[in-house]
């Protein structure tokens, strides 16, 4: 089965007694017409998300001043509270906007849909959105990217794959981020990376830091190719 098939056909699985099937379905039918607009405009639509303070702000800032020059790109974020994180990402000079959830933990693809007209979406290779930082609730939620992509830290210990699975079954791409500080952490990539493989052998893995720049180029040129094939779609 390809990575599109088996991760999407994923996300549209209802396992968890407690998810509220209908309020699946609803956002299926949202996440499906994102998929269309974005179809349209030909925008790479990358949903990235991880445990709050995994480095997906960073990551973005660091992939801001990467490809800025090189597509136009933009970004949604997340969070219960504050604007800090589309502040963060303004500062790179490309666009974001902030989604304040006001205490829920994830995204849904109504909240998505109701500010992509403040994005300039025809002339938007790459819109990234950041998710709530967790690795449960956002799991469930189609938000209509073409691609989800997650960060596992150093920081947060080699045994999440296995704990949070649905996350890393859902996702395409996992980046081990934070990077630099393996020398200092008992964490084991290979260790991380057997276990998400085992969870979805489609699985792709980058290490990298924002930091040192570890991985960064790997990860933009995945990106880079992502975007091409968006377009020639
Ligand atoms: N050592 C190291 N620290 C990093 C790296 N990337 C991010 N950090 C630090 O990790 C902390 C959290 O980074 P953020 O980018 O805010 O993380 P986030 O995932 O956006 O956090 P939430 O949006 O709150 O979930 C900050 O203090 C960053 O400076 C990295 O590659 N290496
Ligand atoms: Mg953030």
């Amino acid at each position: 089965m390809s990575i599109e098939k088996s991760t999407k056909a994923a996300r549209g699985t209802v396992q968890c007694e407690n998810t509220n099937i209908n309020l699946l379905k609803a956002n299926d039918f949202v996440a499906d017409i994102i998929k269309k607009e974005m179809a349209k405009t030909k925008t790479l639509l990358v949903n990235i998300t991880s445990s709050a303070g995994s480095g997906k702000t960073t990551l973005m800032q660091k992939t801001a001043e990467k490809l800025k020059d090189k597509f136009t790109m933009a970004v949604m974020v997340g969070d219960l509270e504050t604007e800090r994180d589309a502040d963060r990402i303004r500062e790179t000079g490309i666009f974001a906007l902030q989604i304040v959830t006001g205490g829920i933990c994830h995204l849904e693809a109504q909240m998505v849909h109701q500010v992509l007209d403040r994005f300039d979406l025809e002339n938007i290779d790459l819109l990234f959105i950041e998710n709530v930082g967790n690795l449960v609730c956002p799991a469930s939620f189609d938000l209509g990217e073409d691609y989800r992509v997650t960060l596992m830290a150093t920081t947060e210990g080699d045994d999440k794959p296995k704990k949070y699975p649905r996350m890393f079954l859902t996702s395409d791409m996992m980046l081990v981020s934070k990077a630099d500080l393996l020398p200092y952490l008992p964490f084991s990539v290979e260790a991380v990376t057997k276990d998400a493989r085992e969870v979805n052998h489609e699985l792709e893995v980058i290490q990298i830091s924002s930091l040192t720049e570890e991985g960064i180029d790997a990860w933009c040129n995945w990106l880079i190719e992502k975007v091409k094939q968006k377009q020639q779609a």
